[in-house]
């Protein structure tokens, strides 16, 4: 099953399966309140009980599949390649090598839901930073009852040098307009069917003028990897963001990179970051400075 949110004449509405989902029983609008509400167990039963609106089609403008106060959480260094990758560009090497192998991880608020980007929504870079890149990361929707009842793909847009220059300017190298984006909706599966995931990512590039010829965007960056290879499982992600954390409406964790270009790389405006995670892609243009 899967729920995408869509902007409508009346506002933002969510639907299932393509179908807008516009009446509820007792009048309840559906919304994140109800679905995060769900367990585990029941989820599918209870929405396919639902009445089904109108089919969308294609007419309807997708929204990032959150609410506007959702919280996004990420967890940091949960693959090898991301330890290598952080201890090469920071001066501070020996944090990265100690979360990645201590009991407790990485954990920090990315993002509330109003700033959150979706699929086609264009992505962006910081003004004062040289290196940056995509981080393409499985993003599990956890419900209050803190289950995992589905995922999308997300990109945890980052700033290399500034993080690289202290661990410290972390949340200004994460945290900032359009560095998050997630979506394109919510396909509703349990933590079993989501420990093999593929996760790919490809960066296309548009060619310079004035050869129009070669105005195709050419692949500048393409990287894969799977959920196998995280070092931690997600039950331990999970279980660490809930401790001492409620989330009455639920929440979303994007659960680390495994994938990191080289250092030779840094995004651009002009680009397209396309990452795939499962059976969803999600595709953001990186804006203008
Ligand atoms: O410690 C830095 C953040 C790491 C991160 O975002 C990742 O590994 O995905
Ligand atoms: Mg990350």
């Amino acid at each position: 099953m899967y729920l995408t949110r869509h902007h409508t004449p009346q506002g933002a509405r969510w639907a299932l399966d393509g179908a807008l989902l516009r009446t509820m029983p007792h009048n309840r609008e559906f919304g994140l309140d109800f679905l995060m509400d769900l367990r585990q167990s029941t989820i599918s039963e209870i929405l396919g009980a639902l009445p089904k609106g109108e089919s969308i089609g294609e007419s309807l403008p997708l929204l990032p599949p959150l609410e506007p106060l959702q919280e996004v959480w990420a967890s940091g260094v949960t693959y090898l390649r991301s330890r290598v990758a952080r201890e090469a560009e920071s001066e501070a090497r020996d944090v990265y090598a100690k979360v990645y192998a201590a009991v407790r991880p990485e954990l920090f608020l990315k993002s509330i839901g109003w700033r959150v980007v979706g699929h086609t929504m264009p992505i962006r870079i910081r003004a004062d930073s040289r290196w940056n890149v995509p981080e393409p990361e499985l993003v599990l929707v956890i419900n209050r009852h803190k289950e995992i009842i589905g995922y999308c793909a997300g990109n945890d847009v980052s700033s290399r040098d500034i993080e690289g220059a202290n661990p410290l300017y972390l949340p200004q190298a994460k945290i900032y307009n359009q560095s998050c984006a997630l979506g394109p909706g919510i396909l509703l599966a349990g933590a079993d069917e989501l420990r093999d995931l593929p996760i790919e990512v490809e960066i296309l590039r548009p060619s310079v003028a004035p050869y129009p010829e070669r105005l195709t965007p050419a692949s500048v960056f393409h990287g894969e990897t799977r959920v196998s290879q995280m070092k931690r499982s997600l039950e331990e992600l999970v279980d660490y963001l809930c401790k001492e954390l409620d989330f009455p409406q639920g929440v979303f964790l994007m659960t680390g990179t495994g994938i990191v270009p080289p250092e030779s790389f840094s995004m651009q405006s002009g680009d397209t970051v396309k990452i795939t995670v499962g059976a969803l892609t999600i595709e953001n243009s990186v804006a203008e400075r």
